[in-house]
């Protein structure tokens, strides 16, 4: 794509990204090796082939699948380590990256080994190349809110070591029927803890459930959220608010939000004025990193160099950065 330089040139930063959905094929199978797992495919290329998914769950059910191989400190930093110097290649500054603990947890991985895994790529990629990170300990919305409060409880313990990274929490997992109200007390409790918050709403989800996760949540940002387009009230409301969204269009082409990338609404949605961003959200289930996203959006969407330009300062403005941090990157 002729635009290719030109994106990987423009500041930017990554907001909606798991970071077990940075898991390669290739890295899966090292990391089974290992640590002596067996996995039901017989090669990297079947376990690829897989990757055929029709809607959220039929890819959850490969993703958790896959993290299931991460046992040790060196596995979670392998695989963040892989996705940072992707990101150093990718020209981007600032990630903010969410995990999620209870996927660990619940197979005997103590909560520290996971933080001290990412910790340890995140703050060698800082001081090697200036690449600043934050995390969000997500919780999962198939899970009890009562689950999630004793992971927030494992998790509280760890804070004063990584007050550096660990900033805030969101949301994710199969959204239809685990509505952000399930999450209402979990949240309260965080927001008066001082964490920042997001949620993932509006992906299959409807309308109602981003305004939930506004009004009940209090998130700052929604993850996704492509499908506010359905309530106009709403979208004057995002709009006005400044709530960014950040919108994965791989990610909603794959998992059959969208049929087609020309018929992704992230174009209107710009438009109208809301503060939109592009991310990759589980890049190597979807295809592509966040440059990769940025040019299969503006191929689809016909975007110019100036509309890609204001997508990557909203990922700038839309950060959980300080102020300062934020005008020196724009
Ligand atoms: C996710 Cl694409 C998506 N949606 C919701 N939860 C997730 N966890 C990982 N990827
Ligand atoms: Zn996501």
């Amino acid at each position: 794509h002729h635009l290719r330089p030109f994106v990987l040139g423009l500041p930017k930063t990554e907001l909606h990204l798991h970071i077990e959905g940075t898991l390669e094929p290739e890295l899966i199978f090292a990391l089974a090796e290992r640590n002596g797992i067996q996995l039901p495919y017989p090669s990297v290329q079947a376990l690829r082939d897989a990757y055929q998914f029709t809607d959220l769950q039929s890819f959850l059910d490969l993703y958790y699948a896959g993290a299931g191989v991460l046992i040790t400190e060196q596995d979670f930093y392998d695989m963040t380590m892989a996705y940072l110097l992707r990101m150093r290649a990718e020209g981007v500054r600032h990630v903010e990256i969410m995990f999620d603990p209870q996927t660990h947890t619940v197979r005997g991985v103590d909560i520290s080994t996971v933080f001290a895994g990412l910790a340890r790529a995140l703050r060698e990629a800082r001081d090697s190349w200036g690449l600043s990170a934050y995390l969000l300990l997500s919780f999962l919305r198939h899970l009890s809110e009562e689950d999630a409060l004793v992971t927030l409880e494992q998790a509280l313990p760890l804070r004063e070591a990584y007050l550096d990274l660990w900033i805030g929490v969101g949301l994710d997992s199969g959204e239809r029927g685990n509505p952000p109200e399930k999450f209402a007390r979990v949240y309260e409790r965080c927001r008066t803890l001082g964490f920042r918050l997001v949620a993932h709403a509006g992906e299959e989800g409807p309308a109602e459930y981003v305004r939930n996760a506004l009004d009940v949540l209090q998130a700052e940002r929604i993850d996704h959220g492509v499908r506010s387009e359905e309530d106009p009230a709403l979208l004057q409301r995002l709009i006005h608010q400044r709530t960014p969204l950040t919108v994965c269009p791989l990610s909603n082409l794959k998992l059959q939000v969208v049929d087609e990338l020309d018929q992704h609404n992230l174009a209107r949605l710009l438009r109208l004025g809301l503060c939109v961003t592009i991310n990759s959200d589980d890049p190597a289930y979807f295809g592509g990193y966040l440059v990769e996203n940025y040019l299969a959006t503006a191929q689809a969407l016909n975007l110019t160099a100036p509309q890609l330009a204001t997508l990557a300062r909203n990922s700038i403005s839309a950060s959980f950065l300080p102020d300062a941090r934020k005008l020196a990157l724009l």
